[in-house]
């Protein structure tokens, strides 16, 4: 099955780079921008790109893990759908000398340098950016704050790490509290039936929705919309990645802040990939450089942003 879903990138040079991606899937659009970045700078660098989609389901991520050891790829990059339960597969990627580098999500596993480094962002920092700007933006406020989240897919880092960035700004502020809190799996279905959902049990009573990616923000202000909540005015909305329709929602007032998460991380995968593939050594970390989006800032940020 996956063997009809392997998707070869044009060659240029010589002696050809293979780099095996197991993606996550094309649950948002940051995701959508991360797989292109990640396809147009092999296609720079003449590397041979295997990608794979796994449909936000781990299973299949570890079995387009293992095609890419059997294909004995150079270096294998793994978007992993969730942080635990690698332990195995990567341990059969250093049986096999493949070198593995993480992107864009991290992992939990016992021997850490079964993976060589992680490209991506600090998503607790994230969580803290989105609680410390409502903490300014509703600091002349003497009642009580209700807050609903919309979380990510279950058991991912960016979803448990940026929860755990919000929650730790949030115990420093009383009189905040997160009365809501679901998963909707980063997508916008996901988001709008969130909101739905709450609206089958309870009438309207949130201040502020903390979603952890723009798709389900986006689904969350269309289920608000069609139950006649105005977005940004009687709610206000914060979330985070930092996409078009996103920075478009907030410059119509629809979202009020945007904590920005970059999904360009081709350039950096492919420079660690060819660092790796020449014998350099790789920091363990290499965090991406990340700003956050309002009303003061958006018309001249929005110009900038193709994805
Ligand atoms: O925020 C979300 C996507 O792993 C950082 O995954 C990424 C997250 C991103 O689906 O939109």
């Amino acid at each position: 099955e996956y063997q009809a879903r392997l998707e070869a990138q044009p060659v240029k040079a010589d002696r050809i780079i293979q780099v095996g991606y197991a993606q996550v899937g094309t649950e948002s659009t940051f995701r959508i921008a991360a797989n292109n970045s990640v396809k147009a700078a092999a296609k720079d660098e003449g590397i041979n790109l295997l990608s794979l989609d796994a449909d936000q389901d781990q299973e299949r991520q570890i079995a387009a893990v293992r095609e890419f050891i059997a294909r004995g790829v150079d270096v294998i990059v793994i978007s992993p759908v969730v942080e635990t339960g690698w332990d195995e597969v990567l341990q059969e990627a250093r049986d096999a000398g493949i070198p593995v580098l993480l992107s864009d999500r991290k992992i939990m596993v016992e021997d850490d340098s079964l993976v060589m480094s992680y490209i991506g962002a600090d998503f607790i920092e994230e969580g803290r950016r989105a609680m410390k700007w409502l903490l300014e933006e509703t600091k002349s406020q003497k009642k009580p704050i209700k807050i609903m989240e919309l979380q990510g897919t279950k058991g991912a880092s960016p979803t448990t790490e940026r929860k755990q960035g919000f929650e730790d700004a949030l115990l420093t502020a009383p009189g905040y509290s997160i009365v809501y809190s679901r998963g909707g799996d980063f997508t916008y279905e996901g988001g709008k039936r969130i909101v739905e959902e709450y609206l089958k049990e309870h009438e309207w009573e949130i201040d502020v929705i903390f979603s952890h990616n723009d798709d389900m923000a986006l689904g969350a202000v269309e289920a608000l919309e069609e139950h006649d909540i105005n977005p940004g005015v009687d709610v206000k909305i914060i979330s985070v990645d930092g996409t078009k329709p996103a920075l478009t929602a907030l410059q119509e007032g629809k979202i009020n802040c945007v904590v920005e998460c970059n999904p360009l991380l081709g350039p950096q995968l492919m420079k660690a990939v060819g660092d790796l593939t020449s014998g350099k050594e790789l920091p363990l970390r290499i965090i991406t450089d990340e700003k956050i989006f309002t009303k003061e800032n958006i018309n001249r940020e929005i110009k900038n942003r193709n994805y």
